[in-house]
Order: C-alpha cells, then sequence, then structure tokens
C-alpha cells in the first residue's frame, strides 16, 4: 500500500516526537557508567520491573518504613564486597562463611533478604528470570531513597549474580568498620575510585535506620570528647554497658527521612559512629559535610552521583540469573556443575547461564 503524503507527514511528526521523548530521559542519564550496564537494560526484556519494585516496596514502607533503611544498606554492602553481585544474598554452606556470616553483616535485616526475595518471585512471575538478584537489590535501593523521601533518580542495569559468596575475609576488608576514623574510611573508599565528597555523600545514608550499641559504644565507654554531651548520656542511657544489645536511631532529627539531617547532627557533634563524626572533625572533609548541612539538594545531587559510580558495576566473570536470591551456596555449585555437565537442570533450581 502507497503511503499517502498526509499519512507520511504524520509519521514524520509522529517519529520526531519519539525521538525527541527518547532524547528527553536520555538527558537525565550523562553520567559514565560502568561496561555492561545500560540504562535501558529491561525495557524490551522485563519493561515492568521497575514499577512492579515500587509498588511492592510503597506497600512494605506502609507497613514499616525502617525496612527501607535494610534494603538501602543491602544494596551498600552487596556493592562494595566483589561488585554488585547478588553474593550478599547466597546462604553461607559447609565450605565456609557468606557475606551474610561476616561481622559486619551480623547486623543486616533478616526482613530485607525476604523483601528482595518476594519482589524476585514477583518480578520473574511476570518476566520470567532474566532479571538478576542484583539489580532488584539495586533498584530496591534506589526505591527505599525515594520512597523515604529522597532523590529520584535513574538506575543503571544489567548486573549479574555472582557464583560465590565473598570469604569473610573479603568481607572486613571491604567494608570498612564505624571505629575507623575518617582518613581510614577516605582511604578504604579509594581503592573503589570514590573521592571524598563521594565518601561524604554516601555516608549519609545514615540520615535513616538504627544501629546496635555495639556498633558505637567505643565512643561513650571512655567518652569520646567530641560527642556533645546531652547526646552522650541519651545513648548511655540507651546502652548501659558495652555489652549492650539495644539499637537507636541513627539521625535523631529524623529518623526516617532521608534528608540532609544527619550532616546536621555532624555539625552538632551528634553523630554516632567514629566515622561519622569524623567526618566532620577532619579537615579535609569538613568543608563538604557543612556544604550538606547547609543545602540538602547539593547533597541529593552528590549522592545520586556516588551511587551510580562505578562502585555499582557487575562483575566481569561467569554469571548468571538465580531462581531463588538466597540459594545455599552449595547447593548453588552444584546445580551449576550439573549445567555444565550438561545434566538436566532440577526442578527447585534453574540457572541462566550468560557467558
Ligand atoms: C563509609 C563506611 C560505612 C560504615 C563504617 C558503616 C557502618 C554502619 C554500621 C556500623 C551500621 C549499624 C549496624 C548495626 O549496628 O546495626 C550501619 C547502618 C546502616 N548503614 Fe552504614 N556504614 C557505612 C557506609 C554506608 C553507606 C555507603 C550506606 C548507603 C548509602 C550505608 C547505609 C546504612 C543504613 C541505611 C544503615 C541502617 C540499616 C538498618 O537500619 O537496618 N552505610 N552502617
Ligand atoms: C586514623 O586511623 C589510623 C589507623 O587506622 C591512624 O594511623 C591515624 O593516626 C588516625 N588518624 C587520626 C588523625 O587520628
Ligand atoms: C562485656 O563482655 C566482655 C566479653 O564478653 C566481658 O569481659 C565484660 O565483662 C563485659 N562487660 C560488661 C560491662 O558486662
Ligand atoms: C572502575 O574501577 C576499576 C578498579 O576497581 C578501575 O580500573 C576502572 O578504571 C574504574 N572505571 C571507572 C569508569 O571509573
Ligand atoms: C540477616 C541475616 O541473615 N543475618 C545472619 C547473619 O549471620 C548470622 C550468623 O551466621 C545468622 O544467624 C543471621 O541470620
Amino acid at each position: 500500500m502507497a503511503i499517502t503524503a498526509k499519512s507520511f507527514t504524520f509519521l514524520l511528526i509522529s517519529s520526531l516526537f519519539l525521538v525527541s521523548c527518547f532524547c528527553a530521559k536520555k538527558a537525565q542519564n550523562t553520567f559514565p557508567i560502568e561496561n555492561g550496564l545500560s540504562w535501558t537494560f529491561y525495557d524490551y526484556r522485563c519493561p515492568k520491573v521497575e514499577s512492579i519494585i515500587r509498588k511492592q516496596l510503597k506497600k512494605v514502607f506502609k507497613n514499616d518504613i525502617g525496612q527501607a533503611a535494610g534494603l538501602l544498606r543491602l544494596h551498600f554492602h552487596d556493592c562494595f564486597v566483589q561488585g554488585c553481585d547478588g553474593s550478599v544474598l547466597l546462604d553461607g554452606s559447609a565450605s565456609g562463611p557468606s557475606e551474610q556470616d561476616a561481622i559486619p553483616n551480623l547486623t543486616l535485616r533478616a526482613k530485607a533478604f525476604e523483601i528482595i526475595d518476594d519482589l524476585r518471585e514477583r518480578v520473574h512471575k511476570e518476566c520470567g528470570r532474566v532479571v538478576s538478584c542484583a539489580d532488584i537489590v539495586a533498584i530496591a535501593a534506589r526505591d527505599s531513597v525515594y520512597l523515604s523521601g529522597g532523590p529520584e533518580y535513574d538506575v543503571p542495569l544489567g548486573r549479574r549474580d555472582g557464583l560465590n559468596f565473598a570469604t569473610q575475609e573479603a568481607t572486613l576488608a571491604n567494608l570498612p568498620p564505624p571505629t575507623d576514623n575518617a582518613s581510614a574510611i577516605l582511604r578504604a573508599l579509594a581503592d573503589k575510585n570514590l573521592d571524598a565528597t563521594d565518601v561524604v555523600a554516601l555516608s549519609g545514608g545514615h540520615t535513616i535506620g538504627i544501629s546496635h550499641c555495639a556498633s558505637f559504644t567505643n565512643r561513650l565507654y571512655p567518652q569520646d570528647p567530641t560527642m556533645e554531651e546531652t547526646f552522650a548520656e541519651d545513648l548511655k542511657g540507651i546502652c548501659p554497658t558495652e555489652n549492650s544489645t539495644s539499637t537507636t536511631v541513627l539521625d535523631i532529627r529524623s529518623p526516617n527521612k532521608f534528608d540532609n539531617k544527619y550532616y546536621v547532627n555532624l555539625v552538632k557533634r551528634q553523630g554516632l559512629f567514629t566515622s561519622d563524626q569524623d567526618l566532620y572533625s577532619y579537615k579535609k572533609t569538613r568543608g563538604i559535610v557543612t556544604s550538606f548541612a547547609e543545602d540538602e539538594s547539593l547533597f541529593f545531587e552528590k549522592f545520586v552521583v556516588a551511587m551510580i559510580k562505578n562502585v555499582t558495576a557487575q562483575r566481569t566473570d561467569r554469571q548468571q540469573r538465580r531462581d531463588s536470591c538466597q540459594l545455599f551456596g552449595e547447593k548453588f555449585r552444584q546445580q551449576l556443575s550439573g549445567v555444565r555437565g550438561g545434566r538436566g537442570s532440577g526442578d527447585k533450581v534453574r540457572i541462566e547461564m550468560n557467558t
């Protein structure tokens, strides 16, 4: 059928429209991103992935906004140890402790793992096993920030799930303790190509969530002179001994809201961890803390830049997407060797290889 001049013009105009809409969306995404990740990764494979996750998390947070903090921290732990590969989700095996078992992860919320697996089930029901657990964790972290009042941002996608969880050694080496001072934190994060602004901005993740006493009693017994006195007294009430098992909020001003109050706390010497408060004591980072305390939109802007930096990249070795985000490591490896050996995959555990 011949195309009339009229319909051709129509087509031309509508395609121009499409192109310009596309460009407008792309224009937000001028950040350089790591090899293999893409802004449009699931546009054809699973276009609803982000709306499924957003919708479900809205429900979850309506019940308990605290879960947002658990999910944000999960993403941070996943990414800092051997790249964002979903390995933080793997259950331990006889061969060694998993990331979950390594010390800093003792305080990850069990509920966060359940929420991820529930999201995975919903997403896979819609699209099949095309979406990785690591991407689900990354999207959930973004939604946790946004739905708690923080910035909205696009997440580059296409991470693949790792085969192995990290050893306890690797976990400890990659997640600095809260007792570290600012220069130690800066050094640790510089290894991941994060600069001082990134470090201060990412630490702003502590604007939501909770901590156990053990993470900061080093500053109470004996009392750290950089901690404001009434704040210290209140904390001693919550944690009467260094072995107390209670918890308290990370941001006393607005514990459940993703805002810049964390930095206001630091300026007023009411930061919880050494690794937080020292960002204000240390001259290289003090000015950055002050600027974020004064300007929330500046904090949001720098936080987003840091969140989608290199550190959130995938791993490049042989990967797969999991049928369950929380497989037992050993069972998982057996299953994989079954796949490699050409045996049919079992019902429960099927793995899609992406070589
Ligand atoms: C820079 C080094 C960091 C250190 C030393 C650190 C340390 C900690 C510690 C000790 C806790 C409390 C654990 C507990 O006792 O229950 C915690 C909680 C938390 N961290 Fe960090 N963190 C760091 C960076 C980050 C980053 C980059 C993010 C995210 C952008 C983040 C997000 C969180 C959140 C949301 C919580 C609360 C978790 C919950 O309520 O379940 N942290 N962090
Ligand atoms: C920071 O901690 C490191 C050890 O991790 C130490 O060598 C350094 O002296 C500390 N810096 C300050 C200013 O206390
Ligand atoms: C805390 O625990 C340590 C080791 O478990 C113990 O030696 C110490 O006496 C305890 N301190 C208090 C105040 O209970
Ligand atoms: C990402 O990090 C690796 C090392 O971890 C580094 O070699 C590479 O240049 C970084 N890429 C970008 C875009 O920063
Ligand atoms: C949230 C979570 O799974 N935490 C685990 C951390 O490690 C301990 C000890 O191995 C487990 O008991 C927890 O379940």
